[in-house]
């Protein structure tokens, strides 16, 4: 599993009160916190306004680069912030994200293949949200199409199918479930990653149904996603699903975790 943590992402008060301060020190904590715990990619979401994004963005890059041994994942919806954090990252950023819209599939394509980042794309495009499995998966298919023509193989792509919450449309853990699936058969080779916290968004007990709903989705196939590392349990998942579905030889790692006391609390 490829483990993007989120921690670093300006719709916490906290954190956006250190990227307006350009208090490096609280960045570069938590950079280390979730590189030390086992994250691949560091998420870096400055989530301030449109006046100081760019800005906030190279400096989040930079300070996250100068503490941690890790790529960031370039976290934004504007074309222009995205560049910014390209442009001081050092090795191979994960660009997060372009949509199949007509106005983020093309300009964020050609940035990923400009700078040779790898690239998240959500299954989104200008007819609004996907309902169904089959909607994700058709626009799965037109992405990574469009990605293959610019030179961007599966092994840089990531497809987002976008989780949306239970709570508000019931049957979207299902028609997720399904993407993932559709998406795996389509589509070998390529990365299906989420952000796990949408699926429980208006629900109590959030971190059980996201959890439970991680593990689903890795038998699917899910080979990334976003969340905060520092979770144990959600980490504890991980390392079991992997162990059940084969994935972790004479069960190793998951007996090593249960030695350094990392399964369960
Ligand atoms: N897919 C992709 N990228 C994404 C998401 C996704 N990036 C952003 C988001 N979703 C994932 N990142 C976060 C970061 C923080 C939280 C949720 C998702 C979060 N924070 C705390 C909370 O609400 O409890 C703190 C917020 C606060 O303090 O106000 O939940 O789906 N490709």
């Amino acid at each position: 599993m490829i483990i993007v943590g989120e921690r670093i992402n300006g719709t916490s008060h906290r954190v956006r009160d250190a990227i307006v301060a350009r208090d490096s020190d609280f960045i570069a904590e938590q950079a280390v916190l979730q590189a030390d715990v086992g994250a691949h990619y560091i998420d870096a979401n400055a989530g301030t306004g449109p006046d100081r994004e760019v800005e906030d963005m190279a400096w989040l890059v930079e300070t996250i680069q100068d503490a941690a041994d890790r790529p960031v994942c370039v976290d934004s919806a504007s074309a222009g912030a995205l560049k910014a954090g390209l442009e001081v990252h050092q090795g191979q950023a994960l660009l997060n994200s372009a949509t199949a819209e007509e106005s983020r599939q093309q300009p964020v394509l050609e940035l990923a293949q400009a700078h040779g980042a790898r690239l998240i794309a959500l299954t989104l495009d200008d007819s609004g949200l996907p309902k169904t499995g089959a909607d994700r998966v058709a626009i799965a298919k037109r992405l990574s199409q469009a990605a293959e023509d610019m030179g961007i193989g599966r092994q840089d792509l990531f497809i987002d199918p976008l989780a949306r919450s239970i709570g508000v449309e019931n049957d979207q853990g299902i028609a997720f479930l399904e993407a993932v699936a559709g998406i795996r058969e389509a589509l070998p080779g390529i990365h299906i990653i989420c952000g796990l916290s949408n699926i429980s968004y208006q629900m109590p007990s959030r971190k059980l149904l996201n959890r439970t709903f991680l593990a689903m989705a890795i038998a699917k196939g899910l080979d990334a996603a976003i969340f905060d590392p520092l979770d144990q349990s959600l980490m504890a998942v991980i390392c079991a699903a992997q162990a059940l579905l084969g994935r972790d030889e004479m069960c190793m790692e998951y007996i090593r975790a249960h030695r350094a006391g990392r399964l369960e609390q």
